[in-house]
């Protein structure tokens, strides 16, 4: 029988801050493919590009990892509830994670600003939903206050053992490649994610499994780009809701990964991102959602400015799965909405239509 993957606390339980005291709420997170993606090696110029998918997650995205550590811990401290403020992703991965674990979760949202497929996973698994009148960073001050003055635990990535599940993505992709690639390439929010990659394979660097650490690029959106500018931005702006964040919560463990990574945090317009998630879906076949092809799209950036290094392989996260905010693949490229056409039941007909004929 085939080896039934166990999540990434049992796979990995002698690498994370975990006893046999801890009890272990998985869904079965981790273990996501690495898939080779040889249209955008061509776009870019580079030997190899493979996609670390995490859509592949149980609730479709990255947060999975760094949520059953959460949860697990915030268990194993006797919480009854967890809370977290949230652009999407982290909600719908603590509402489930929550469930999971028979406790209850509180989710702070910015209003109105949310993707459809997110939301429904919140209020699929129960959670305690309010939409905030603010922004993503005046959610996440409401819960760190809630979590520091009353009995809900915090499960956003400024908690440790968040950080401490998401670096498990760096340790299956040295795994997998059987070395490190020479670039790392992801999008930014709060840079919880960014900042565990360089964790992980820091780690792996240090037991002697990788020569050198992956030089680690991050991209965010250029209205919401605070790395960019160098100071947190106090109305961010863009289209890719996942990562509209101004004041990044992991500023500082980022900025030494870039440093210690030798490394670079760039920008890249809507226009940028929503052109490059039409490319993974129709040249490499991998559905992401809009945030999710941000990473992406700064390789490009980078390539177009001759700044991608020949014969170099690397490797691009994409966060989040295309489901969450599908809005996005039923437009075409000037914003107009997709609908299938009609046909008759008549073969001769429908083959003219398409074109046999
Ligand atoms: C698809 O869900 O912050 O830089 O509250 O959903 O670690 O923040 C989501 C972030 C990238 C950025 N891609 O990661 C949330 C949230 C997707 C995301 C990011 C997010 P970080």
């Amino acid at each position: 029988m085939a080896h039934q993957w166990r999540g990434v606390i049992r796979e990995y339980f002698d690498r994370l801050d975990v006893t046999k005291d801890t009890p272990i709420i998985t869904l079965g997170e981790g273990g996501t493919p690495l898939v080779e993606a040889p249209a955008l090696a061509k776009l870019v110029g580079a030997d190899r590009v493979l996609l670390k998918v995490e859509g592949m997650n149980p609730t479709g995205s990255f947060k999975d990892r760094g949520m059953t550590m959460a949860v697990s811990k915030a268990v194993g401290h006797g919480a009854k509830a967890v809370i977290c403020a949230s652009t999407g992703n982290t909600s719908a991965s603590a509402a489930a994670y929550a469930a999971a674990a028979g406790i209850k979760s509180v989710v702070l949202i910015p209003e109105g600003k949310i993707a459809l497929g997110k939301l429904s996973q919140a209020v699929a698994h129960k959670a305690q939903i309010l939409q905030v009148q603010g922004n993503f960073d005046d959610c996440l001050i409401l819960a760190r206050d809630l979590a520091e003055n009353y009995a809900v635990h915090l499960v956003n990535s400024v908690n440790p053992d968040r950080i401490e599940g998401q670096k498990t993505g760096a340790f299956e992709v040295v795994e997998a490649l059987g070395f490190a690639p020479d670039l790392h390439v992801l999008p930014v929010g709060n840079a919880g994610n960014y900042s565990a990659y360089f964790k992980g394979y820091l780690e792996d660097f240090n037991a002697g499994t990788i020569k050198q650490v992956p030089k680690m690029w991050g991209y965010q959106a250029e209205g919401s780009a605070p790395f960019t500018v160098g100071h947190p931005v106090a109305n961010p702006e863009t289209i890719a809701t996942a990562i509209r964040i101004g004041n990044p919560a992991s500023w500082d463990l980022a900025q030494s990964a870039r440093e210690c990574s030798d490394g670079r945090f760039g920008a890249v317009t809507d226009a940028e991102i929503l052109w490059m998630h039409r490319f993974l879906s129709q040249e490499v076949g991998v559905f992401v959602e809009p945030s999710s092809a941000t990473g992406a799209a700064g390789l490009f950036k980078a390539s177009k400015a001759g700044e991608v290094p020949a014969g170099s392989t690397i490797v691009v996260t994409v966060t989040g799965h295309g489901l969450k905010d599908a809005a996005w693949a039923l437009k075409d490229e000037a914003g107009n909405q997709i609908e299938p056409q009609s046909v008759s039941k008549n073969a001769a007909e429908v083959a003219e239509r398409l074109g046999l004929a």
